[in-house]
């Protein structure tokens, strides 16, 4: 099985694919723990994403494309994946047509979390202050908010379009809310 998990920063995307890959056996592709890995190698592209993501803006669609084509072609994917993170705009949405196309693969369901924003601001404030993760600052956080509303949130349409799109209530305790993706794939 092959699914897309869409929603805001701190909507629980990483969290609930995290469970799901261990109750479905498919593999967790998170693009942002792909770029912060890059980063704590100090890869070029580690080099190259860290201010962006800093900023609280994307990372160029080529750099990404080039991580998830990496990672696809690892033979651990045979079995299906979730893909969080990705895609993130339109542009990320076709070329992940495209690349999936080249692989004759297809994507199964697109789950869309749906959550308040200050609900957002609060999860993000409390994994600041546990993790320290530098994008988590209450401004770039709402400047992330403000990019997923602008360039994000189209792709939600672009599934729904194909057919494949569940809207989840994100709201609730983690259990909660893996119990209703469960029921929806
Ligand atoms: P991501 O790593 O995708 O970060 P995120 O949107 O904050 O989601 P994450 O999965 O980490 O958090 P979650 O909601 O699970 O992106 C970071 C940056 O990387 C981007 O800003 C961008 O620069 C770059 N990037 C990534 N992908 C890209 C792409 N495709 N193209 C370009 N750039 C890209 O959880 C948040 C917190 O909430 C956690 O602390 C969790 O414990 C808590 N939480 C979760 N569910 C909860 C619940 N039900 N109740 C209470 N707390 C909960």
């Amino acid at each position: 099985m092959r699914l897309v998990l869409l929603g805001p920063p701190g909507s629980g995307k990483g969290t609930q694919a995290a469970l799901l890959k261990d109750r479905l056996n498919i593999v967790h592709i998170s693009t942002g723990d792909l770029l912060r890995a890059a980063v704590a190698a100090g890869t070029e592209l580690g080099k190259i994403a860290k201010a962006t993501m800093d900023a609280g803006e994307l990372v160029s669609d080529e750099l990404v494309l080039q991580l998830l084509e990496d990672r696809l072609n690892e033979p651990d994917v045979a079995n299906g994946y979730i893909l969080d993170g990705y895609p993130r705009n339109l542009a990320q949405a076709q070329a992940l047509d495209e690349l999936l196309a080249r692989l004759n693969q297809n994507i199964d369901h697109a789950l869309a979390l749906i959550v308040d924003e200050e609900q957002i601001v609060a999860r993000l404030a409390q994994r600041a202050a546990e993790q320290g993760r530098s994008d988590d600052s209450e401004s770039v956080v709402r400047h992330r908010l403000h990019v997923y509303a602008e360039q994000t949130a189209p792709v939600v349409n672009y599934y729904e379009d194909k057919g494949i799109l569940t809207a989840i209530d994100g709201m609730g305790s983690i259990d909660e809310i893996n119990q209703r993706l469960c029921d929806a794939i």
